[in-house]
């Protein structure tokens, strides 16, 4: 038991102090020996919050082995496995304080939104995929579990990703062995920690820490699944590496989400439906409603209203309650926007005003507009607080600047004519269009992407029937008698 949740940012650390240090790898129902190969940093400050063991293959194997073992008797009973999903749950909720702090130290997001959004949606995955498995029995209709499932997750959501993938996996009988991002393995090690609590049996959770090479000798080892959430290049490389070896794949990578406002939208609402589609998560995220699309008659006000909105967005200390907008992850990230930006010789560049915080990894909130749609930055994934805009006439044309995308992600519609939204929406080649709304997530509902962005779905009936192979039962006709 952790005793109370930690209810400073010197709680949570002393947290980190109090195991070492290190996070390190959890294999086995264990966690293993950890080494200090490279460090956490609190992208806020820029010091090192904790250090982080490099996966080896011969550790990533050892994890493989450790879940194939577990398999055959996780995958009897469903009861069994939805008495342990719901434990974890039930103790993500008793520690949602020390996960949310976690996250915010690590990743640097608002503790607003880890404490109101990525946790409690984490969380509702456990309890959601523990009713199917409950409702499944002990065996699945027609269909089997994979196996063992490789799982790599990028770092801007850590725990949700993480519970996106793992919930479902145990759910349907399969064991996982899973590879945090390198910036954020910290929320990781506190659910490793948890599921020990949880009564999950040794091997059936497998956490293995480390960067892009321990991803590529996960991807390489003996699983019969991997699912890959990150960038579209990775993607690519995956896919290569995993063709002809017979391993189920599923891909979830890279937007740049249209976000299209006609001129009859309650624009008020569309201003703050756009800060929460650009700005939550200082826009580290794969469907970012990244790309707005206004109709002609109505952008010099829409730009109008959505700069005093942004002018009106607080940026800083991600532990402050009032802090919309937190720290970018990680220096690098940091140098790719602001490389990005920089480089942009077309349009015209809007940033919001007032200072930003010393020391840390910070951008200020940024709109350009007046860009071509061919323009770089219109293609292009910035994965940052970047917004670009563009105009458009009629809504043909809004379709069809929508989708001269490589992507195919999410999309938004704004407009008060449901006629004209419902009419739109099909047209627009996304995995999800939502109306008068961004952002909308529910562990019932199906998430994933068309064309680049990927394949595969997470969450709903997709995103269970992704972790299990169908079993076809022929039962062998007797010859009828002549
Ligand atoms: O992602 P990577 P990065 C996009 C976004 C961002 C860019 C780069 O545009 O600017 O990607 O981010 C692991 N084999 N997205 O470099 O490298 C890696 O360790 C196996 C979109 O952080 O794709 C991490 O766990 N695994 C995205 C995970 O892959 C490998 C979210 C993602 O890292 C690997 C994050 C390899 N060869 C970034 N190389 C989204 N869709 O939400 C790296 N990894």
């Amino acid at each position: 038991d952790y005793g109370p949740a930690p209810e400073s940012a010197q709680d949570a650390l002393q947290w980190l102090a109090d195991r070492g240090g290190i996070a390190g790898h959890y294999i086995n129902g264990a966690f293993a020996p950890a080494r200090d190969d490279f460090a956490s940093i609190n992208p806020a400050t820029g010091d090192k919050l904790a250090g982080v063991t490099k996966g080896t293959r011969d550790e990533v194997d050892a994890a493989v082995k450790a879940a194939r073992k577990a398999q055959p008797a996780w995958a009897k009973s469903g009861a069994a496995r939805a008495r342990v999903l719901y434990a974890i749950a039930r103790l993500m909720q008793k520690h949602s304080r020390l996960l949310a702090v976690v996250e915010s130290l690590d990743n640097g997001k608002p503790i607003r939104e880890s404490r109101d959004i990525d946790v409690p949606l984490a969380i509702r995955h456990f309890y959601h995929h523990a009713g199917f498995a409950q409702l499944m029995g002990s065996e699945l209709p027609d269909r089997e579990p994979l196996g063992v499932c490789g799982q790599i997750i990028p770092w801007n959501f850590p725990l949700l990703m993480l519970a996106w993938k793992i919930a479902p996996a145990l759910a349907m009988g399969n064991t996982v062995v899973l590879k945090p991002a390198e910036f954020t393995s910290l929320s990781a090690m506190v659910f490793a920690d948890i599921c020990g609590q949880a009564g999950v049996p040794a091997g059936v959770v497998n956490i293995v820490t480390g960067d892009g090479e321990t991803g590529a000798a996960l991807v390489d080892s003996d699983v019969d699944k991997i699912a890959f959430t990150g960038s579209t290049e990775v993607g690519r490389i995956i896919r290569t590496a995993t063709a002809g070896s017979g391993k189920a794949l599923t891909l979830e990578l890279g937007g740049k989400s249209p976000y299209i406002v006609f001129e009859d939208a309650d624009l008020d609402s569309a201003v703050e439906g756009l800060v929460d589609a650009i700005w939550f998560n200082g826009g580290q995220v794969c469907c970012a409603g990244s790309r707005l699309l206004v109709q002609e008659g109505v952008a010099e006000d829409f730009y109008a209203r959505l700069k005093v909105r942004m002018d009106a967005l607080r940026i800083g200390d991600p532990l402050d309650k009032c802090v919309d907008v937190g720290a970018i992850v990680d220096q690098s990230q940091l140098d790719q926007i602001t490389r990005k930006v920089d480089g942009c010789h077309e349009g015209e560049v809007y940033q919001a005003k007032g200072s930003l915080p010393e020391g840390g990894c910070f951008y200020p909130p940024t709109l350009i507009t007046g860009l071509s749609s061919s323009a770089t930055l219109m293609q292009e994934e910035i994965f940052g607080p970047v917004l670009v805009a563009t105009t458009f006439r009629t809504p043909e044309e809004a379709v069809q600047l929508a989708n001269n995308t490589r992507y195919g992600l999410a999309a938004s519609v704004w407009s008060e004519s449901l006629n004209l939204a419902l009419d739109i929406a099909p047209k627009l080649i996304a995995g999800v269009v939502w109306v008068n709304g961004t952002n909308m997530f529910d562990a019932a509902a199906g998430f994933g992407g068309v064309r680049e962005s990927g394949f595969g779905r997470e969450g709903g009936w997709d995103g269970l029937g992704a972790y299990t192979k169908p079993k076809g039962k022929a039962t062998a006709l007797k010859p009828v008698a002549a």
